[in-house]
């Protein structure tokens, strides 16, 4: 058996190491854990809620929204608009941003989340999650704007994701490293299971959607050709494949045992510097790999240097064991 150690017990322990804290943070992520375990109860419903399939409208990406999607959406802005942490929120499902409403009081973080990723898996119940970031409100901003939201991945407070599998997991790092928890459905706590992730730095499993192979660069096309040639290629070794199509199923494969995972630039779509969304979902998931030894790169800079330049900005993503990371990154030069 575990230590039984709870998530809000070990985020009140981490508040502890800093300085000053106010327990305001921690606070904060309580009600993210909140909104979480309710969207992990939702999921888990499958079809006897009657909420899978298409919401019948589209989000700012053009994509078709699953119901889940506007309902996880409502989940977190409910669960975290009331007690007084955040100056505002954005979603992928909001084009603009949402700013706490009166009689709220507001705070001095900034919450972003992707409350359903990987929401085209979930009507053949394939493993889908909760991505979040938290930002620092500029000092003194109470009106915040958009603009307030484009920060580079180095300012991030914190970042974490739910992976809702086979079971219910969540990974989470305020800075300090990388712990996983395990949804105890009857107790409804999340409980500390995985203390002081690392990934490591080799591995023979690469992630990638290889129906995009003619539209990628070559740096990324001979990356996997060689990994494809296995033993006798330049690799000497073999290779091993995993696409889930859900990007929290796969980071946290990565968390696990290792791993690359690779959505390049294409030139499927040459107006979109790629699939992956910069400020909910590449910088909280590369704030979370690299705090556990790997690294995160478009190929040609460091994810978390990028300065946003718009809520929805989309950028090539390459992220795992820093070994394959570095050897894609050289491809690149
Ligand atoms: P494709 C899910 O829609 C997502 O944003 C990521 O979670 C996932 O890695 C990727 O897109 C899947 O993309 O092109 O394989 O459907």
């Amino acid at each position: 058996m575990h230590s039984g150690t709870t998530l809000t017990q070990f985020i009140i322990e981490e508040q502890r190491r800093v300085v000053g804290a106010t327990g305001d943070f921690t606070s904060l992520l309580n009600d993210v854990v909140t909104a979480i375990k309710v969207i992990a109860h939702v999921v888990n419903k499958g079809d006897l809620l009657g909420v899978l399939g298409s919401a019948g409208s589209e989000n700012v990406q053009g994509e078709t929204q699953k119901k889940l999607d506007v309902i996880t959406n409502d989940v977190m802005l409910r669960s975290n608009e009331w007690a007084g942490h955040l100056a505002a929120m954005a979603s992928e499902e909001m084009e603009d941003i949402f700013l706490i409403p009166k009689p709220y009081p507001r705070g001095k973080y900034l919450l972003i989340f992707d409350p359903l990723d990987g929401s085209s898996n979930i009507d053949v119940n394939i493993s889908v999650g909760t991505i979040f970031s938290i930002l620092r409100a500029p000092e003194g901003v109470t009106d915040p704007t958009a603009q307030d939201f484009l920060q580079p991945g180095t300012r991030q407070v914190a970042a974490g994701y739910a992976l809702y599998g086979p079971s219910t997991m969540m990974m989470l790092t305020a800075g300090h490293g990388v712990n996983g928890f395990t949804l105890d459905r009857d107790v409804g706590e999340f409980i500390l299971t995985h203390r002081n992730v690392q990934i490591t730095p080799d591995t023979r499993e690469f992630a990638i959607n290889t129906s995009n192979e003619r539209f990628w660069e070559p740096p990324v096309q001979r990356y996997v050709e060689e990994c494809l040639q296995g033993k006798d290629g330049p690799r000497g070794e073999n290779f091993n494949m995993r696409w889930v199509a859900s990007m929290v199923a796969e980071v946290h494969r990565i968390l696990v045992r290792g791993g690359v995972f690779l959505y390049p630039k294409d030139t499927k779509d040459p107006s979109k510097a790629g699939k992956l969304r910069l400020l909910y979902e590449a910088n909280p998931m590369s704030f979370i790999v690299e705090q556990a030894g790997g690294l995160s790169s478009t190929g040609r800079e460091r994810i978390m240097d990028i300065k946003p330049g718009g809520l929805h900005q989309r950028v090539p993503v390459i992220l795992g064991s820093r070994n394959e990371v570095e050897r894609l990154i050289a491809y690149h030069r």
